[in-house]
């Protein structure tokens, strides 16, 4: 998973998304998260579609829900939260726009939240990604 921000250093990209969407595995669930931002290069300041597919070996999770925190690792953002409806087949998808940063910095973190009410316990499950927008 993504480790803390290091002092003066720009946080590990973990997600090339302007080359394809980015699968990642949370294991104790046996899920696979894959999420993509349309379209591309992903930029700020625009309207983006932000997308999350969700598998459980090869069948679709359809009965999740789905949110997108976006944040700026070792920086203080306002809260961007985009909620993600599910549109069949496992694939959640919603809209938002990613603010240009002040300080000129441009790596993001997405913090997709999932809730499953198989999950008695309602707490979300995470799947982080770390990417890079122009
Ligand atoms: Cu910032």
């Amino acid at each position: 998973m993504a480790s803390p921000a290091a002092c003066g250093r720009e946080a590990a990209i973990d997600c090339a998304i302007d080359n394809g969407s980015c699968t990642t595995v949370l294991a104790t669930e046996g899920l696979s998260v894959t999420f993509d931002i349309t379209p591309k290069p992903v930029a700020a300041m625009k309207t983006l579609a932000f997308r999350i597919d969700i598998n459980r070996g090869a069948a679709p999770v359809t009965d999740g829900e789905v949110t997108v925190d976006l944040s700026m690792p070792g920086m203080a953002m306002p809260p961007n939260r985009v909620a993600l409806l599910h549109q069949g087949g496992g694939c959640y998808a919603g809209r938002g726009v990613i603010v240009r940063c002040p300080s000129g910095k441009a790596v993001w973190r997405a913090e997709a939240r999932i809730r499953r009410p198989a999950w008695g316990d309602g707490q979300p499950r995470q799947a982080v990604f770390t990417f890079r927008v122009k």
